[in-house]
């Protein structure tokens, strides 16, 4: 089987990882450049001041993702680059950066997918309160349809923000990004609630533009299993997966939030203060919106804690992905098990629980529109007499596109892939030694770009269509 000629082969960037210029042609700051220079913060204090200067070097760039043959290139927008204070005055200089970068994609031919948010808020807006401020919400309605109307000619697939579980859980959960707020968990619950509402908000003023375009959000996706078939771990999975994916697919997709959570969070306290408007709006919004776009990398195995449960400190180490912390109400947590295989950074590699939890997705949800807007293997590359010989990452794109392949042929609806990262670039907490691209970019040697082996196989597989894999 071939995959389709609409379905999307793509790979994916965000703004504050590959742009650097940081303070370019009027841009604000985010919330993530003052927080990456907190020291401690991230890997080698790291920050995206440079990050690979994207910004001064994108017709390389994209001529670079041309010759491999991509279809589409999926890039987020810096907020803090149109609006500088969030809201208030445009910089025109920000809008001709993207005018430029999307005629640059659309000169070969290259689907453009803009991601709105990629958790670089401007730092006025994080100032005044961040996504716990309604007025945020305001300000990223005003910036959303500021986008659709400057580039929603040229555009016609926009992400309004992605994963809401890790912006919202790290920066009020475990403290590791911006804001850095440790364990409230109110807090969490009320930001996400805002996110959602924004996202619902931008959607309808989307559709009210009749630009016959697409619209969506990118969620994580990391379905829970049990370790085992014990009943408190097959509950274990099932509180993990209404906490971890109903909560943020369902007020998107079914425009409610799940009862089960609501339930619990009556009990403890931690409802969102949310209005009859903005729970209406949802609802309005969730038929409108066209897509769901996953980003998947791992499975959560877990297992119920029973008895009492020690916090343990959130750190920079623990807070990258890797199994082994209790969720945040203490109930399960997250396992790593001896007869699974693991990345350097302890992500699992699993295509199969890839494929049963898109099975368990279409038995919720029904036929959505999905795109995989992540996915892809972080790595240490080993470099072979000059050769970046990146087989793993070729062999876990191959697996997971496999898996794409029969879940279509099971009937559900997966319109396009998008590969975690075109080209390597700056993690947001494990700097630049965690690679996910297929370019190579040579930080000893002016940031000199470099095609990898998995260059060459994506071409090939583009071309071919899948058939082969
Ligand atoms: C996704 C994020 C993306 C990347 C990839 C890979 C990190 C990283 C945590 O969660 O959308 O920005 O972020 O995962 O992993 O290393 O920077």
């Amino acid at each position: 089987m071939k995959f389709s000629k609409n379905f999307l082969f793509g790979a994916a960037s965000a703004a504050y990882q590959i742009e650097g210029a940081w303070n370019q042609d009027g841009k604000g700051m985010s919330n993530w450049d003052e927080f990456s220079k907190i020291p401690e913060k991230t890997f080698q204090n790291t920050n995206g001041d440079v990050a690979i200067d994207h910004y001064n070097r994108y017709k390389e760039d994209i001529a670079l993702m041309a010759e491999m043959g991509l279809e589409s290139y999926r890039f987020s927008i810096s907020w803090s680059r149109i609006y500088p204070q969030g809201h208030g005055e445009i910089n025109l200089k920000g809008i001709e950066f993207y005018n430029n970068l999307i005629d640059e994609c659309l000169k070969y031919g290259i689907v453009p997918f803009v991601t709105l948010y990629h958790w670089d808020l401007p730092l006025t807006l994080e100032k005044e309160g961040g996504w716990l401020n309604k007025r945020t919400s305001d300000a990223f309605v005003k910036y959303a349809k500021t986008c659709f109307e400057c580039f929603g000619d040229r555009v016609k697939n926009f992400i309004t923000f992605n994963e809401t579980i890790v912006f919202c859980g790290h920066g009020y959960l475990s403290g590791t990004h911006p804001p850095g707020i440790v364990g409230d968990i109110k807090k969490y619950f009320q930001a996400i609630h805002n996110v959602f509402y924004s996202h619902a908000r931008a959607v309808i003023e989307y559709k009210k533009l009749n630009q016959y375009g697409e619209i969506g959000i990118s969620n994580v996706f990391s379905p829970a299993f049990p370790v085992n078939n014990l009943e408190d771990n097959v509950f274990a999975a099932k509180h993990a997966n209404e906490y971890g994916t109903h909560w943020f697919y369902d007020p998107i997709l079914l425009g409610e939030y799940p009862e089960y959570v609501i339930n619990d969070l009556k009990r403890s306290g931690n409802l969102p203060d949310w209005t009859t408007e903005e729970l209406s709006t949802l609802k309005t919004a969730a038929p409108l919106n066209d897509f769901m776009g996953l980003n998947y990398y791992q499975p959560t195995r877990v297992e119920k804690i029973i008895g009492n449960f020690e916090k343990i400190e959130a750190t920079r180490e623990n807070s990258t992905g890797s199994p082994g912390n209790p969720s945040f109400d203490g109930v399960y947590r997250s396992v790593k098990m001896d007869d699974k295989v693991y990345t350097k950074w302890d992500w699992e590699i699993s295509p199969e629980g890839f494929l049963q939890g898109l099975n368990m997705l279409k038995e919720r949800y029904g036929q959505i529109k999905l795109y995989i807007t992540e996915n892809g293997l972080g790595d240490e590359d080993p470099i072979i007499e000059g050769e970046i010989c990146d087989v793993p990452r070729i062999n876990f794109i191959k697996t997971h596109l496999k898996a794409v392949k029969e879940a279509i042929s099971n009937g559900i609806h997966i319109r396009g892939y998008f590969a975690w990262s075109v080209i390597d670039l700056l993690s947001w907490l494990n700097g630049y030694k965690k690679q996910y691209g297929f370019i190579y970019v040579d930080h000893k040697n002016n940031l000199e770009r470099k095609k990898k082996m998995s260059f060459y196989w994506y071409k090939f597989i583009i071309e071919s269509r899948g058939e082969q894999l």
